[in-house]
């Protein structure tokens, strides 16, 4: 009998294990690095100005940095309407490059999704949101996985769709990055986010300097793909999605 109870178990996880279904055990081992639920909008234009994102979740963290490189401080403000989520990010670095070595578009912020907040990130297929100092600043892309683990390329050229904005801006001594991006825009190469749902995160910050050599990459919370922190995200009815009709032709 105790044999039948162990192969019919192993036959389901066998079942199971094939059908694709990943483990939904919630990982909290980021606790403290919460960001949401926060309900607000935010024009999109590379200002961050503190009266837009009042009502965000806002904190301020050195940065994590591998070798001998000065960490940058950062500060990462987070909110939601009823579509889009919305963050900001302003860093100390010393100037703004719109290009440099390995780094074609220059200065770069890196948001990698763990969608499913597994604890894991950098699976294949996960949300990876890109603001540039160079043209063009927004990029909407997913994890490749190949060559490298961490690898990720724009959606579009995965059959996918560029879904949200973003601008970058040099003000007062400081980085500013803003981007929006669907809560849920129906793209599979997205994240796809409900009222009180939560997302785990990942800062890479990578740093061109002014005489265009590479200067460093930054993170946060922290290095590794279980280094995360979380966005939660708010039950906010701001409408922030704005359908225009068309224009009716009243020519005769
Ligand atoms: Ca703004
Ligand atoms: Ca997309
Ligand atoms: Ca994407
Ligand atoms: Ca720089």
């Amino acid at each position: 009998m105790k044999k039948k109870l162990i192969f019919t178990l192993i036959f389901t996880m066998l079942v199971l294990g094939s059908m694709g279904i990943r483990s939904v055990t919630k990982v909290s081992a980021h606790s403290g690095d919460v960001f949401g639920p926060a309900c607000g909008v935010a024009v999109v234009d590379g200002q961050v100005n503190e009266s837009e994102w009042a009502s965000a979740t806002r904190q301020t963290f050195q940065m994590i940095v591998p070798g001998t490189a000065t960490p940058l401080t950062g500060t990462l403000r987070v909110m939601n309407g009823a579509y889009y989520l919305y963050y900001a990010f302003t860093i100390n670095d010393d100037e703004l490059s719109e290009s440099g070595q390995w780094l074609p578009q220059g200065d770069v912020l890196k948001l990698v999704f763990d969608n499913d907040h597994s604890g894991s990130l950098f699976q294949v297929g996960d949300d990876v949101l890109v603001l540039s100092a160079g043209a063009p600043q927004f990029g909407d892309n997913y994890v490749v996985g190949t060559p490298a683990p961490s690898s990720n390329q724009e959606d579009t050229l995965g059959g996918g769709t560029s879904d949200g904005e973003g601008a970058t801006q040099r003000i007062n001594g400081l980085n500013h990055f803003e981007g929006k991006h669907p809560l849920c825009s129906g793209d599979t190469l997205d994240f796809c986010l409900h009222p009180g749902e939560t997302a785990g995160f990942q800062i890479k910050y990578l740093d061109a300097e002014g005489d265009g050599s590479f200067g460093s990459s930054q993170f946060f919370p922290g290095q590794g793909n279980t280094s995360e922190a979380d966005i939660v995200i708010g039950d906010c009815a701001i409408p922030d999605i704005f359908v225009f009709l068309p224009l009716i032709d009243k020519s005769p």
